[in-house]
């Protein structure tokens, strides 16, 4: 074995003794808020942005200590279930659902229908023109009953439409409008694809919840529509189980009033919650610079990446007490929500260091680089335990 490798080795076996002894000293987070809801996290997999995942052992050691629900960061997502058509690879999500059981963990899968990571294949027919409407129905049926089928009784919930809306703003009446987002589906469709979707869904898996999961709920105009929509499917007796508030927060946005706006208008419609994906970053909200990259925009490192070395404390104090803000709400609505999920195990591994902008270091999680618990870990076990 080559010298180099043993701190490594070594690094790794006393990290998974802590992992394993930690239980001892004090409560996981899923232990403190056993009463509450399921808190999960994901399964960032095999390759992270194209490379292998070196810490793969470490984070199934911290997901199997501390979260007991875990969704697929990337691959239930179709461009992995079913590259080509009639092609599945299913062997990474087996390996998820078979870790998932031997550790008792429910599994969330995620996605069925969505505008991203929809392989090009779906709306193509031979001739490389746009398909038929009835064409894309079978195929979209096909590949829920065969991936939402294979995983019967086994997944506990699926997103089974995601990011299916959109706004915009109006600049005259200063209001936000909400309307089904334009994507292959609904063109090609209507807004029909949404009802087949999870009618589809049930008959593959009649226990699985279905749910549907977008982002920025915390917009009054696209929180109403979306529980506008939830309650129109099931008028027409479709069956929907729960919203998904993905909850990718910033330090200081969207405000509280904001986000208890979702639980509240939820818990009213009878719809169960799910906060699905949270994170809060420390670093600048840089949407408005999607696509680019801190290598190549020297001028926006010194903005937008400020903590290359490492969150200062203040910054880390200050995301402790958000994160408990958080929980404290989440607590209070705890009687119509199921679950919380982060999205991500620990900081070294966050879909913020690569989107919107590439090559920053953001610290959005409870876990840190060092898989060191951090501030706003210890507050949300603290606020738990206080209660
Ligand atoms: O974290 C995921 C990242 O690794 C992928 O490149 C990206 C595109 O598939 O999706 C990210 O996860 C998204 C999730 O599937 C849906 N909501 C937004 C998440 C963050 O972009």
């Amino acid at each position: 074995m080559k010298a180099s490798r043993i701190p490594v080795l070594f690094h790794s076996f006393s990290l998974l003794c802590f992992l394993w002894l930690k239980p001892c000293f004090g409560l996981s987070l899923k232990e403190a808020f056993s009463e509450h809801f399921l808190v999960g996290t994901i399964w960032h997999g095999y390759s992270v942005d194209g490379e292998k995942n070196k810490f793969l052992a470490q984070e199934k050691a911290l997901t199997a200590t501390e979260f007991n629900v875990i969704t697929p960061e990337n691959c239930m997502k179709p461009s992995f279930t079913q590259p080509k058509e009639g092609i599945f690879t299913f062997a990474e999500g087996d390996d998820l659902v078979a870790f998932a059981q031997e550790h008792s963990i429910a599994v969330v899968g995620h996605t069925l229908v969505w505008k991203n990571d929809a392989p090009q294949w779906f709306f193509k027919d031979a001739a490389g023109g746009e398909v038929s409407r009835e064409v894309l129905i079978e195929r979209m049926k096909e590949h829920i009953r065969t991936v939402v089928g294979r995983y019967r009784g086994r997944i506990a919930y699926w997103d089974v439409v995601n990011e299916a809306i959109d706004t915009n703003w109006i600049q005259q009446e200063q209001r936000f409008d909400a309307f089904y987002k334009p994507c292959p589906w609904l063109d090609i469709i209507g807004p029909e694809y949404i009802e087949i979707a999870y009618r589809t869904a049930h008959e593959a898996d009649p226990d699985a919840k279905l749910l549907y999961n977008d982002y920025n709920l915390d917009q009054p105009a696209k929180l109403d529509f979306a529980l506008d929509m939830i309650a129109g499917l099931r008028k027409r007796g479709v069956p929907i189980h729960g919203l998904g508030y993905q909850g990718h927060f910033f330090l200081d946005e969207p405000t509280l009033p904001l986000i208890e706006r979702v639980l509240e208008n939820s818990r009213k419609a009878g719809v169960p919650l799910h906060i699905t994906e949270l994170d809060v970053s420390v670093l600048p909200n840089a949407w408005k610079h999607r696509g680019a990259s801190v290598e190549d925009k020297f001028e926006l490192a010194a903005e937008f990446n400020p903590y290359v070395e490492g969150a200062p404390e203040p910054v880390l104090l200050e995301q402790a007490n958000r994160y408990e803000d958080l929980f404290n709400l989440f607590v209070q609505y705890a009687d119509n929500m199921e679950r919380v999920s982060f999205w991500g195990v620990w900081d070294g591994n966050s879909w913020r260091d690569y989107r919107p902008m590439l090559g920053r270091t953001d610290y959005p999680l409870l876990i840190g680089r060092e898989f060191e618990r951090k501030p706003a870990y210890h507050a949300v076990i603290k606020m738990a335990e206080a209660r």
